[in-house]
């Protein structure tokens, strides 16, 4: 079996294609030309991976890349992932995990019709819809990501009605790793309590911390994405944990990992800060993944506590190990 992915070098591409890997596919990745290459997470995995130059703003090189391997199963994860970025850059957002979803799916339609098709969508679609958020919700974004995220489950699920295409929509909540991007706030504060643990404190600045997401593990969810293609008809699944923490009580759970106390938050934290609020917030996030669990048989396999425990553990062997930490707001 083939497969090929977009954000191969992203959290979820990583750990799909280690996956994959074990299970003796072939996997191929299209990966941005960069001027400082960005393949660490997949360091472990070199000469394993084949790696097309590409971009999903760029029709060509994804014709390219799709007649070139002509894959069994494409996982379009590539986006521009970071909602606060998505304010900022509406127009690249759009671009790239918008129209990017529909020039990876022409490509396939043209070049590779038989290919099985994921596509990675969104609880950030549903907005502030009432908790728990189901595959029958009303999609309602409210920011330029969740607006991109919903054009292209929509196209895709178009394309699936429309040429009989095998094409999958996840809509999955928020998931977390060692490998999670620094500008999230899981990462962010797993960074901070680590540096806190290790003797080397900066002040934490946090935007909302009242805003409630539904955290689980990403590795659950990557599994989650073979299921979804293994079966034996296109569908779209919910991925979550049905579980849902403010930012509040990520900030205390990793304080309590990491032993810092009420009279440390005082002198290292500042919460609520006007530049790290967003225009618009989604308030709360929590998922029913019941229809996943169902029919997929799948079950996410570690909690929040364990995730926070994790993350902050990875972070303080990097720091152990590594040079001075950048840090970021
Ligand atoms: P990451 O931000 O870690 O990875 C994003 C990937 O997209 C990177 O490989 C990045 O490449 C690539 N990318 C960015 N811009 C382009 C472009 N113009 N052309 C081609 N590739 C590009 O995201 P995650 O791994 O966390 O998420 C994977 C997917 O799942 C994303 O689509 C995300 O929106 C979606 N998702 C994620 C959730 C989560 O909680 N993690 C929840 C719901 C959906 P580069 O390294 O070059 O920047
Ligand atoms: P999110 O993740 O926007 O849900 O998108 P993020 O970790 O950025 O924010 C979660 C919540 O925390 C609040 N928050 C802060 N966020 C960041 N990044 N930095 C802060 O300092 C901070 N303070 C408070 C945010 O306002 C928000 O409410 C993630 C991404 O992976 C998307 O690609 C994915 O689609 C969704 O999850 C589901």
């Amino acid at each position: 079996m083939k497969a090929l992915v977009t954000g191969i070098t992203g959290q979820d591409g990583s750990l799909l294609a280690e996956v994959l890997l074990s299970r003796g596919y072939e996997v191929h990745g299209i990966v941005r030309r960069l001027s400082v290459p960005n393949i660490r997470n997949l360091d472990a995995l070199r000469g394993r991976v084949v790696y097309h130059e590409g971009d999903l703003i760029d029709q060509s090189s994804l014709d390219t890349a799709v007649r070139e391997v002509n894959p069994d199963e494409v996982y379009n994860l590539g986006a521009q992932s970071f909602v606060g970025t998505s304010w900022t850059q509406p127009v690249l957002t759009t671009e790239v995990t918008g129209l990017g979803a529909l020039r990876i799916l022409e490509s396939v339609r043209r070049f590779a019709d038989k290919a099985r098709f994921y596509q990675a969508g969104s609880s950030e679609m549903f907005g502030n819809e009432p908790a728990p958020q189901n595959e029958t919700s009303r999609l309602s974004p409210r920011s330029p990501y969740g607006v991109a995220k919903v054009m292209a489950h929509n196209f895709a699920r178009t394309y699936r009605e429309s040429y009989g295409m095998f094409i999958s929509n996840g809509i999955l909540f928020n998931h977390e790793s060692e490998r999670r991007g620094e500008e999230f706030v899981t990462r962010k504060v797993s960074r901070w309590a680590a540096a806190f643990a290790v003797g080397r404190p900066y002040t934490l600045r946090l935007g909302n911390v009242n805003a409630r997401r539904d955290w689980g593990y990403a590795p659950d969810y990557v599994d989650l994405m073979t299921r979804t293609l293994r079966q034996t008809r296109p569908d779209d699944f919910v991925g979550a944990t049905g579980v849902t923490h403010s930012v509040a009580d990520l900030l205390q759970e990793a304080c309590s990992v990491a032993n810092i106390h009420a009279n440390d938050l005082v002198k290292w934290y500042e919460p609520n800060a006007a530049e790290l609020q967003r225009p618009a917030e989604v308030h709360e996030l929590r998922g029913d993944a019941s229809k996943a669990k169902r029919e997929l048989g799948w079950e996410p396999t570690v909690g929040f506590s364990e995730l926070v425990r994790r993350m902050v553990a990875a972070d303080v062997a990097r720091l152990r190990a590594a040079p001075p930490l950048v840090v970021r707001d």
